[in-house]
């Protein structure tokens, strides 16, 4: 992955040099330091054995991403990232969350089926030094669910720089099938971010380029590792796969070409196990998967090249191809994997998972319309070039930008929908806060097989139709739904609900 800084200034041509040039000018400084690490695993809290009653602190601190250069960073009771918190259904579970930052933040639990006002949005705000405490009621089935900071036009930077931490909702179905469950053994979390570093520190992107493709970077982040590998026991283990990036989409597959099997979608279990060689995520986006280590050999968890950068045309077109064919290259290690112990025994995978009631789409009498832009086309070249720096280029929903003051929707709780969404000049991953939905359609064909499952985000570009019900009371807060590239999201490509 070298880049000639020259080569490229000529292929970007006049327009737009200087944004390119400084987005991209350490993009391959991370390679040279490519020492392996053992993958970083974030605490565990099992809420039960803490009576149900969990403290969080929001601190600043450093983290020596790479050994001797600290980093200053954000996290949850720790510098970077944020415990992983075991919750049970049936259980309330009381999060005292405090800000000790000199700034505001929220909590958002992302995935979790809370009234909204429990919710963590950006309504909910946290001031320095003050403590939320939430008791969250636990209802759902077993899913991987991921906190992370929500406040207004400051989550991609609070995010980026740290605040995001898993929630694992167990369940009793979930123990019956007696899948890997030994946290940090033969079930791992695995939060997948992309960071920008420069001679070994992190490095928060700014700019216009950033603000239109969402911040990302030249090194993958493990569970804040780089260049991380992971020791497992040599027989079946459970990967909790999220994408905590800011904007990067994955498209994960093992150096071997192994075959994996697809049990969680963002929801949680799937009815069955779905074999695939690879796996797409989005923000925001989580899966489980199985991976059999049992022929004792090591591989690698890879991901193809990062291509979801806006469509442009002109000058702009030629430096985005420019920076694809030399940024791209083969695709990049996520993660190693050492198994333990040499060949073990082959590892039998279940048949069936878990029966979940389905919503009915004859139910749906509703249907409502939504279109994720990036306002690039109103604006012109000129206009976009010319603007602030953080500007965004105009992101929307339906036209407009978000407003904390505008209700954009008034659904009857109980209610189940068709919500048609569709994203223009690049993918983008939709997310909607206090519902799980299925996919019906895909550009008015059949969902695709990663749509399998119930979740709270998919990646839309062409229409797709979701199929949501809607059982959280939404009445002294609203809900978000926003597209989950963080720097889309805080510069206005995002909606708020109430249901009443
Ligand atoms: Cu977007």
């Amino acid at each position: 992955m070298k880049f000639n800084r020259r080569s490229f200034l000529a292929g970007a041509g006049v327009i737009g040099a200087g944004a390119f040039t400084s987005y991209y000018a350490d993009w391959t400084a991370a390679d040279a330091a490519a020492e392996r690490q053992p993958l970083r695993m974030p605490p565990l809290i099992d809420a039960r054995k803490e009576g149900n009653a969990v403290a969080l602190h929001v601190q600043a601190g450093t983290t020596e991403f790479f050994p001797g250069r600290a980093s200053a960073s954000l996290g949850y009771s720790g510098s970077y990232l944020g415990p992983s918190i075991r919750v049970y259904q049936g259980d309330d579970v009381e999060i005292a969350v405090t800000n000790t930052l000199n700034e505001d933040t929220t909590v958002h639990w992302h995935g979790l089926l809370i009234p909204a006002e429990l919710d963590g949005g950006p309504h909910r705000i946290i001031t320095a030094g003050n403590v939320w405490r939430p008791a969250l009621p636990i209802r759902q089935p077993a899913a991987t669910l991921f906190y992370h900071s929500h406040v207004h036009g400051r989550t991609g930077v609070q995010v980026y720089s740290g605040l995001a931490g898993l929630l694992l909702v167990t369940d009793e179905a979930e123990r019956a099938l007696a899948l890997p469950s030994e946290y940090g053994v033969d079930d791992l979390p695995v939060v997948i971010q992309d960071r920008q570093f420069a001679d070994g520190l992190m490095v928060v992107p700014q700019g216009m380029m950033t603000m239109m493709q969402g911040r990302r970077g030249n090194t993958i982040l493990s569970n804040g590792t780089p260049n991380a590998t992971a020791r497992v026991p040599n027989r079946l283990v459970r990967l909790r796969l999220v994408n905590g990036s800011n904007a990067r989409i994955y498209d994960l597959s093992f150096s071997d070409n192994r075959t994996f099997h697809w049990i969680a979608s963002e929801g949680g279990l799937l009815d069955r196990p779905i074999s695939v060689s690879s796996l797409t995520l989005a923000p925001g986006e989580r899966a489980e998967v199985l991976v059999d280590f049992s022929n004792g050999q090591a591989v690698s968890l890879k991901t193809a090249p990062d291509t979801n950068m806006p469509m442009m045309t002109g000058p702009l077109a030629k430096a985005r191809n420019f920076a694809k064919e030399i940024l791209g290259g083969q695709g990049e290690t996520v993660l190693q994997f050492d198994p333990v112990g040499g060949h073990g025994a082959p590892s039998k995978i279940p048949e069936r998972l878990v029966e979940r009631p389905r919503a009915d789409p004859s139910k749906a009498n509703t249907r409502r319309r939504f279109v994720l832009n990036m306002g690039m086309g109103g604006m012109g070249m000129g206009g976009m070039m010319g603007g602030g720096t953080d500007s965004g280029g105009g992101m929307v929903i339906n036209g407009r930008p978000f407003d904390m003051n505008r209700i954009d929707e008034k659904v009857r709780l109980g209610d189940t929908e068709i919500w048609e969404v569709s994203g223009e000049m690049m993918s983008h991953p939709f997310h909607i806060h206090g519902v799980q939905f299925e996919v019906l359609s895909r550009n008015g064909g059949k969902p695709i097989l990663r749509d399998a499952g119930t979740r709270d985000t998919v990646v839309i570009r062409a229409p797709v139709e979701l199929l949501v019900h809607f059982n959280q009371p939404a009445e002294i807060a609203p809900f978000m739904y926003h597209c989950h590239i963080l720097e889309h999201e805080d510069n206005g490509m995002m909606g708020q609900f109430r249901t009443i």
